[in-house]
């Protein structure tokens, strides 16, 4: 079953045209943008919510990054696996992606592609449509194949929301 966060943070009612923006010091491919939209769309089909991208970093709604390391905001990134990324609850916005992993879009390993890294390969539309689930306020599922349910294996694909994830985002928005 889904959960909320403490307090139950959500985006304001009055605030359902989102936008977000990318590190522009992280040079993204279009390749890697249209993971992040397409996950977006996820959301925003059982939602009153919408997620344009802007070019202005500081003024979009939820700011997207991939940092390495420690990054200044009290929870550090630990390389490979462990830690894939994090989201922070409403209405701020920051998610944060662990440039170390072995991210694979479409099928692709975006860095390299060696027998240790495809071991540790993961799917960055199944983490960005996770993360976006905590941005809109959303906890973790106890439901095993939600969205939100806190553990994915290595090299596996989950990017459909299912009815919990459509019945707890639903519930907020
Ligand atoms: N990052 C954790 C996560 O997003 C951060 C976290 C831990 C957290 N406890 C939390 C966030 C409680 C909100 C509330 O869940 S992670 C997965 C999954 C991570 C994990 O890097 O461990 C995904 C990121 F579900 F596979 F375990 C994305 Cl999809
Ligand atoms: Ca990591
Ligand atoms: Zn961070
Ligand atoms: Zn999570």
């Amino acid at each position: 079953h889904y959960s909320f966060f403490p307090g139950r943070p959500k985006w304001p009612e009055s605030k359902t045209d989102l936008t977000y923006a990318f590190l522009p010091a992280n040079n993204l491919t279009d390749d890697i943008k249209s993971v992040f939209s397409r996950a977006f769309d996820r959301w925003s089909e059982v939602t009153p919510l919408s997620f344009t991208e802007i070019a202005s970093f500081q003024s979009a709604d939820i700011k997207i990054g991939f940092f390495t390391g420690d990054h200044n905001d009290g929870e550090p990134f630990d390389g490979p696996m462990g830690t894939l990324a994090h989201a922070f609850s409403p209405p701020t916005g920051h998610f944060h992606l662990d440039g170390e992993e072995n991210w694979v879009v479409d099928g692709v390993p975006v860095n390299d592609g060696n027998f240790f890294s495809i071991l540790s390969a993961v799917d960055l539309e199944s983490v960005a449509v996770h993360e976006i689930g905590h941005l809109l306020g959303l906890g973790h599922s106890s439901v095993e194949d939600s969205i939100m349910y806190p553990s994915l294996e290595a090299g596996i694909r989950r990017v459909e929301l299912v009815d919990d994830d459509v019945k707890g985002v639903q519930e907020l928005y």
